[in-house]
């Protein structure tokens, strides 16, 4: 038998780039070759589609339906099992063949936002991870709240800051945020790792820090500031009929004494430490686990998220968030809880392409 063909995504337009290159590395790494037929494919940063096998680029360019545009450039996606074509920039074409399954290691705007799970679902092309549905509401932190609290999960207060409401009506928004109580925490609802969220004191602080996030995002969240541990817990699909487990909860601590994490923070790991299992009551830890699986079950979450806890002072565990294409080098935090938790990088990433691989194509 021949070969699964696993196509790995990386790149995009949008901000974070960087992060995602970072990613596609660790995967691509981390695949064994032996066991599957890797194609790896760049989005460039003004959206070109580009293969990147044996160090040569090649636009990728129209040949079957339905052919995607993009700047410059037109990726051919199979129809119904057909082929991806890439032409090099002289036109010269380029077979890939059919793909058994795309893993996307994409971040932010046209990529996590369940935009490029949306063109795999219209070409019928399995792909790892959450669908379309889950990647949109996980990126979206007002409709992640919205679907969180309506499972019943414990989530802090918010505002929600359309712009709209911004430019005509600002005072009744700065009010009912105030409502919540200072310190407040700013963020863009739809930015990808921790870029535009800034913290404020008063009235002043806070028209700022609306202004910055909106340099983002013009949908911004306006959250009330919840003293805690940050307890991170990553829940993982399980083959068959078995439900999603949950890993071992870990703390994150930002070093250097950050009241939060910022983006550097994020993405150097030695600003930040992790520690598995994080210290807590045998009681607590399975709660948060159980809260975690059930986070991942409201969104109808596949393959892998992170979800992001605070512990209060007084023993409450809080949904801080979840993530459905956590940071995913083998250092960054969700391959290390599993790491800890027995399941190795590699076997992560080879369980997560057979759970892709076991998947029906369309509605699940
Ligand atoms: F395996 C999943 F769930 F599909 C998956 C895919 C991608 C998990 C996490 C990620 N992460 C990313 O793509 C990244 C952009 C955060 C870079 Cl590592």
């Amino acid at each position: 038998m021949s070969k699964p063909r696993v196509a790995v995504v990386f790149g995009g337009r949008n901000s974070e780039h960087a992060v995602s290159l970072m990613g596609a590395g660790s995967v691509l790494d981390a695949i064994d070759r032996s066991k599957y037929e890797v194609i790896p494919i760049g989005i460039a940063q003004d959206g070109r589609w580009v293969l990147a096998a044996s160090g040569q680029s090649y636009a990728i360019e129209g040949g079957e339906l339905p052919v995607v545009e993009t700047t410059g450039a037109a990726l051919a996606l199979p129809s119904g099992g057909g082929s991806l074509v890439a032409y090099d920039p002289g036109s010269i074409p380029v077979e890939l063949g059919s793909v058994d399954v795309v893993f996307p290691v994409m971040h932010g705007p046209y990529a996590e936002d369940g935009t490029i799970q949306g063109l795999l679902e219209m070409a019928g092309v399995r792909y790892v991870g959450s669908g379309v549905l889950a990647s949109a509401v996980g990126m979206d932190k007002a409709y992640m709240k919205t679907v969180l609290a309506a499972a019943g999960l414990p989530t802090g207060r918010y505002v929600v800051v359309r712009d709209r409401d911004w430019r005509l009506d600002r005072e009744r928004v700065l009010k009912e945020a105030e409502e919540l109580g200072y310190p407040l925490f700013v963020k863009p609802a739809r930015a990808g790792s921790s870029q535009g969220i800034s913290k404020a004191a008063d009235r002043a602080e806070l028209e700022a820090a609306v202004e910055f996030a909106r340099q983002h995002d013009p949908k911004v969240l306006i959250e009330e500031a919840i003293a805690g541990r940050e307890i991170e817990c990553a829940v993982l699909e399980s083959p068959g009929d078995e439900p999603a487990a949950a890993s071992l909860p870990g703390e994150v601590k930002v070093e250097g004494g950050q009241e939060f994490f910022d983006f550097e923070a994020k993405y150097y790991p030695d600003q930040m430490s992790l520690t598995v299992p994080a210290d807590l009551p045998e009681e607590t830890a399975e709660e948060l686990r159980a809260l975690a699986v059930r986070a991942f079950e409201a969104l109808d979450c596949e393959g892998l998220s992170r979800v992001d806890f605070f512990y209060t002072p007084g023993g409450e565990l809080i949904l801080n968030e979840i993530n459905t294409m956590p940071g995913f080098t083998s250092l960054s935090v969700a391959p290390q809880l599993w790491a800890a938790s027995g399941l190795s990088y590699p076997a992560l990433v080879d369980r997560l392409i057979q759970l892709a691989l076991a998947r029906p194509v369309g509605l699940r």
